[in-house]
């Protein structure tokens, strides 16, 4: 039987950290149509089953258009039986009233569930939403039993990081040698399979969509294929996010006007796996001369069009030829040898020296 692992889907989340007004509710739409995307994938590809593994929505305020759209493709789709177990984003105000639940959405709570997911009742599928008072005793407690095929959902973050975002602390350890075949687990955003122990796996499918910078690379579900007879069971990532997103690094060493700096960006964008319909981060680095004229809005501006969205961040060194100030008889020389005289580090001194020498050459302080 085939069944997909999915999580993190944060419909409604607002997007706004960098797109603007439109272009967020674009992508927010996005968010709802990859989701509808992903179960018609299902429903061609004959899998069963639909894990989801935790924050589906993003904020306990829920559209009625994500809601409606939510249930209409689980309404729609009755051979499908879709697992949401909830996460740390997740609330209750997603189903309003008892009738309103589909037969075929099967709901979790804070105590384990079981359910079949095969008539022979070989193949289990577990899960419980934790929270914080029934999170470490349901760990050490769960005990399925080893001759099943046996499949976990949780939502919460491996133990070995702290937990950030209220997230419970999942401890691989109690869940090893348990005869757990595949651990279906939420929260990490970013796709991650692993051995759990001899015989099992566990695995974070990651978001389905990436959202900021701290999203980027391949983001989609885990496809299962379970051989019922054997319990041997197949796991493919498989990437289906409508954008991607890329932060690219731009050294621009020794580069001194904005023209160039666009030309080596454009260069290295090029060569990236970056397409016309992803969102890009250029982070400029290496070490330019203090006086170099790098207009990083112009510079922005002359490359997002090439892109979905595209912003440029500047994480350059700046280089002062100190000797070249030395005997400099003007404002600018005199200035500068104040400066480096101060008692600030090398990074402020820098600073400082472009900020005011920027304004002695007539431009604005706030130029970058
Ligand atoms: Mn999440």
């Amino acid at each position: 039987m085939k069944i997909i692992h999915c999580a993190d889907l944060h419909l409604d989340s607002k997007l706004t950290a960098n797109l603007d007004k439109e272009k967020a509710k674009q992508r927010k739409q996005e968010l709802l149509l990859t989701f509808k995307r992903m179960v018609s994938y299902a429903a061609d590809n004959g899998v069963e089953a639909i894990l989801i593994c935790g924050d589906l929505f993003d904020t306990k305020v829920i559209s009625a258009t994500a809601r409606n759209t939510v249930l209409s493709e689980i309404e729609n789709h009755p051979d499908i039986d879709f697992y949401y177990l909830k996460g740390n984003h997740d609330s209750d105000n997603f189903l309003s009233s008892e009738e309103d639940i589909p037969v075929n959405l099967k709901l979790f709570n804070d105590t384990w569930t079981e359910y079949d997911l095969t008539s022979d009742g070989k193949v289990k599928l577990y899960g419980i939403e934790f929270n914080g008072a029934n999170t470490a005793s349901a760990q050490v407690n769960f005990v399925p039993d080893p001759s099943d095929i046996n499949i976990v959902m949780l939502h919460g973050q491996e133990s070995e990081a702290a937990a950030k975002d209220k997230a419970e602390i999942i401890d691989l350890k109690a869940f090893r040698n348990k005869g757990i075949n595949y651990l279906a687990l939420g929260h990490i955003h970013e796709y991650k399979c692993d051995m759990l122990d001899g015989e099992g796996k566990y695995c974070y499918s990651g978001c389905l969509e990436g959202r900021g910078f701290d999203e980027c690379g391949e983001h989609g579900f885990v496809e299962l294929n379970i051989d019922t007879e054997s319990g041997n069971i197949d796991d493919r990532f498989v990437s289906f996010a409508l954008r991607k997103l890329y932060e690219i690094n731009v050294d621009i060493t020794g580069l001194n006007a904005s023209p160039d700096i666009i030309l080596r960006a454009k260069n290295v964008l090029s060569s990236s796996d970056a397409s016309d319909e992803d969102l890009v981060k250029v982070v400029l680095t290496g070490e330019v001369d203090v006086e170099c004229e790098k207009d990083i809005a112009f510079i922005a501006n002359s490359l997002k069009d090439d892109y979905y969205f595209l912003k440029v961040y500047d994480n350059t060194k700046l280089h002062v030829d100190y000797d070249a100030f030395m005997l400099d008889e003007s404002l600018k020389g005199e200035f500068v040898r104040i400066v480096k005289a101060s008692e600030l580090d090398d990074d402020e001194k820098a600073d400082i020296i472009r900020y005011g020498l920027n304004v002695i050459a007539g431009g604005d302080i706030d130029e970058d």
